[in-house]
């Protein structure tokens, strides 16, 4: 089953159409607009199951979410651990801080199973598990579920189960 933050935080019901902005991507050699399609397709998946809506802005200050490539220590007392594992981590609502291990061998927009990097992480897979963090939810007891806590190297896996959708629907 589906689990929320504790104490439930969510968006509050006058915030349905939330921006982000990609700040942090010098760290990362993933060119500017293959994140902008990955992240889009990642958030596209919670807007489908919701009335939220998501769009990418250029403009910092007018983001909800912030999302960025970081490695080591990176001023949030959560550093990143080199190569595989924590791969990513994001904060719960209202907060919006969405962070990247930078060190991750990233899979962008291809296909995870047939890279020829051993530790291979799908990046796509990654941000539909974090946003669901950003949302309000915690982790599940589903093993097919993108919030369930584990997921296996050079795997993909993007498309919402019916435990997220039933989670995402009881907070939105
Ligand atoms: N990052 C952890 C995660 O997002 C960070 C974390 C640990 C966490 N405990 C938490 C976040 C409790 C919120 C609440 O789960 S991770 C996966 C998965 C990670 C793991 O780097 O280990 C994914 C990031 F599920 F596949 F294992 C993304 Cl998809
Ligand atoms: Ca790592
Ligand atoms: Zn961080
Ligand atoms: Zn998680």
């Amino acid at each position: 089953l589906y689990a929320y933050f504790p104490g439930g935080p969510m968006w509050p019901s006058f915030r349905r159409d939330l921006k982000y902005a990609i700040t942090a991507t010098s760290a990362t050699s993933i060119d500017r607009s293959t994140l902008s399609t990955v992240f889009a397709r990642a958030f596209s998946r919670w807007a489908a199951a919701t009335n939220l809506q998501f769009s990418e802005t250029s403009s910092e200050s007018d983001a909800d979410i912030t999302i960025g490539f970081y490695s080591g220590s990176h001023g949030d007392g959560e550093p990143f651990d080199g190569p595989l594992g924590t791969l990513a981590h994001a904060f719960s609502p209202t907060d919006g801080r969405f962070h990247l291990d930078a060190a991750e061998a990233w899979v962008a927009g291809g296909d995870v199973s047939r890279s020829s990097s051993p530790g291979a992480v799908d990046l796509e897979s990654v941000a539909v598990h974090e946003i669901g963090h950003l949302l309000g939810l915690g982790h599940s007891s589903v093993p097919e579920a993108i919030m369930y806590p584990t997921i296996r190297t050079g795997t993909r896996k993007v498309e919402l189960e019916a435990d997220d959708v039933q989670g995402i629907q009881s907070l939105y």
